[in-house]
């Protein structure tokens, strides 16, 4: 009988490109496993997290119980939920899900009840600082295959669209030192989507997905109009129209438009998205394995959603690190509502320090048949790569006013 006892687990912080948090797990018959705990712009809280109250309390324990271990984590803690404390408890469930399905000597997905499909069906993003580099985008995503692509592109008359780079890099938003100060107009947007959404249906027709992220900029009566104004151009989704804090405030947005909605990606638990799928005010979660308690409360939400015909769409950003993506992808392969993944391609040499077993192809992905999830950390080569401070920006109207990013 292998001995599945933890003996060692590190944390591990590397900047290879952006930063990123990664929790490796080491048991007494020599498996590892590796979980994800990155978490945009306070990282170094989770790995504190991690390596001052997490780590202690895993030595020892029997690798194999990861529904008890989280249930340690979560209710063990007292102070539940939360940002920092469910990528932590993340971190510890995706390291755990990797070792048992090595030790079994699968891939993930068949612990999670086997494929449900052949492959995950990905998004990509697309943008532009004028209209004309947003067509340029869409049409060179098309011919890499997606046939589902996220549109943003800069608006006339407002210095900071979200989305769209500062200059020619690509984009990536957690790129200050401080905090860099945005500055945005609800009217100027509300006004020139349509016109954005008409250019590219004309061009490109109705058979490629098209996608939208607000960015959480709207209150529930603008996110109505705008859900409304873009009707005809048939969108896959409308992303985070408004803060989700208030989830009654998508009663509002759900009685005016039938364009379906998207939200999620910084919910950290089931109880945040409780009303929105009850109610059927949304059509798609876009909860993500490292900020929601990794695949054990995935799962949960994921399941609780399905009663109500709410497919998911998981969070797929850069900062989601490729340990992320690769537990997603076993996560999408294996749950009946499987909606879409996000599919924002890290750096290359993100890519070479977390050497992976799933690969892209025409407008979609697969987990590769590695056991556990087929994501690893080159070690040696992450310590080549310090942290180094980022933070996302922050949004303020044009009168100074502070609003959500
Ligand atoms: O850390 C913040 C990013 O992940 C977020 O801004 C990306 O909204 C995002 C998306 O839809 O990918
Ligand atoms: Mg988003």
């Amino acid at each position: 009988m292998a001995d599945a006892r933890i003996v060692e687990a590190k944390v591990i912080v590397t900047c290879p490109a952006r930063n990123f948090v990664t929790l490796k797990v080491m048991t007494a018959d020599g498996l590892y496993g590796i979980g994800d705990g990155t978490l945009n712009g306070r990282e170094l809280a989770v790995a504190a997290y991690l390596r001052d109250h997490v780590v202690p309390c895993l030595i020892g324990r029997d690798s194999e119980r990861i529904e008890d271990t989280w249930q340690y984590l979560y209710r063990g803690a007292y102070w539940r939920r939360g940002p920092v404390t469910m990528a932590s408890i993340s971190a510890v469930d995706v390291a755990l899900w990797d070792l048992k399905a090595k030790r079994a000597q699968v891939p993930l997905y068949q612990l999670l009840g086997g494929r449900c499909r052949e492959s995950v069906r990905v998004y990509a993003h697309a943008n532009g600082h004028s209209v004309e580099d947003l067509i340029e985008s869409v049409a060179k995503h098309i011919e890499l295959g997606y046939k589902a692509i996220r549109v943003q592109a800069a608006v006339p008359g407002v210095a900071d669209a979200y989305g769209v780079p500062h200059g020619t890099k690509t984009y990536e938003p957690a790129d200050g030192d401080l905090p860099r100060e945005e500055t945005w107009s609800t009217p100027k947007y509300l006004h020139f989507m349509p016109k954005l959404m008409d250019v590219v249906r004309a061009k490109f027709g109705f058979e490629v997905a098209l996608l939208h992220d607000s960015h959480h900029r709207l209150t529930p009566i603008e996110a109505a109009a705008l859900g409304k104004s873009l009707e005809e151009y048939q969108l896959f989704w409308l992303e985070d129209l408004t803060p989700a804090e208030n989830q009654d405030g998508f009663r509002m947005i759900r009685q005016h438009t039938t364009t379906p909605l998207a939200v999620g990606e910084v919910f950290n638990s089931v109880f945040d998205c409780q009303r929105l799928i009850a109610e059927q005010w949304i059509d798609y979660i876009r909860a993500a394995v490292t900020h929601a308690g990794g695949i054990t409360h995935l799962r949960r939400i994921a399941s609780f959603a399905d009663l109500y015909g709410v497919r998911t769409g998981c969070h797929g950003a850069t900062d989601l690190s490729p340990v992320c993506m690769g537990a997603a992808l076993h996560f999408d392969l294996s749950i009946p509502n499987f909606g879409i993944q996000e599919h924002m391609p890290h750096a290359a040499l993100t890519n070479e320090v977390f050497p992976h077993a799933y690969s892209y192809s025409g407008g979609t992905m697969v987990p590769g048949e590695a056991p556990g999830h087929g994501v690893d950390i080159d070690e040696a080569l992450a310590a080549k790569f310090p942290y180094k401070r980022a933070y996302l920006p922050v949004c303020r109207l044009e009168d100074g006013t502070l609003h959500s990013w």
